[in-house]
């Protein structure tokens, strides 16, 4: 069996977290809203059309972070729900590299999409926002999530994709060889798989079982 030399960078997680805000009744509490939130004038990194709010329409959302595209600093997340709605988040720490899902996810089926923020560099965890009256916040998920591409401090192989609806994610059975800096993962291995909603302000996982996938892409396993 070819062995496959990965290299892995473990530590940092993501954190969020959002500022407090009045209820929004009219267009200029809602502009009073958005600019009481620091980041107003951070540089725009990304422009994404998603329906946040589930009326049909795509809304603009705009990711600003302090510091530029390649600044480690916090981002603002802001949405155009409608000329009287701004919603706008803040996540801290998300990453150098973090970026918004294309289409977002809707893994409590209510027809609106959440947004997902996603690292292509390690740790490449991700963290899930909902749409909240006025704000954008992070929901719940597990501490040490298996919703992360890279490997638990004790070597078990961790991969994460979006489905159509839900979140789905992948962790191995055993733990590989290897440092904490250097994983050798073999070609193909056995993986439980789970699928992940959104109940209330939580992720639940449902886990679907076991199967086996192939490195480098260890997504949706195969019968073994
Ligand atoms: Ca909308
Ligand atoms: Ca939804």
């Amino acid at each position: 069996m070819r062995a496959l030399l990965t290299v892995t960078v473990l530590g940092l997680a993501l954190t969020g977290c959002q500022l407090g805000s009045p209820d929004v009744s009219d267009r200029s509490s809602a502009m009073r809203v958005a600019a009481s939130r620091p980041g107003g004038h951070w540089p725009v990194v990304q422009t994404r059309r998603i329906d946040l709010d589930g009326d049909g329409s795509r809304d603009v959302v705009r990711l600003r972070k302090r510091g530029g595209e390649w600044g480690s600093g916090p981002v603002r997340i802001e949405a155009d729900l409608g000329p009287d709605r701004v919603a706008v988040g803040i996540v801290r720490r998300p990453g150098i590299d973090a970026t918004l899902l294309r289409r977002g996810v809707d893994p409590d089926a209510d027809g609106d999409r959440e947004l997902v923020l996603w690292r292509e560099m390690a740790p490449r965890e991700i963290t899930v926002l909902d749409l909240v009256g006025d704000r954008i916040r992070p929901v719940r998920q597990p501490d040490h999530s298996p919703l992360a591409s890279t490997y638990t401090s004790n070597r078990h192989a961790r991969a994460w994709w979006p489905g159509r609806h839900h979140l789905f994610s992948t962790r191995s059975v055993r733990s590989f060889g290897g440092t904490s800096h250097y994983v050798v993962t073999p070609d193909r291995y056995v993986v439980r798989l789970w699928r992940w909603s959104l109940e209330g302000r939580a992720l639940v996982a449902e886990d679907l079982g076991r199967g086996c996938v192939r490195a480098p892409a260890p997504r949706e396993p195969e019968p073994c």
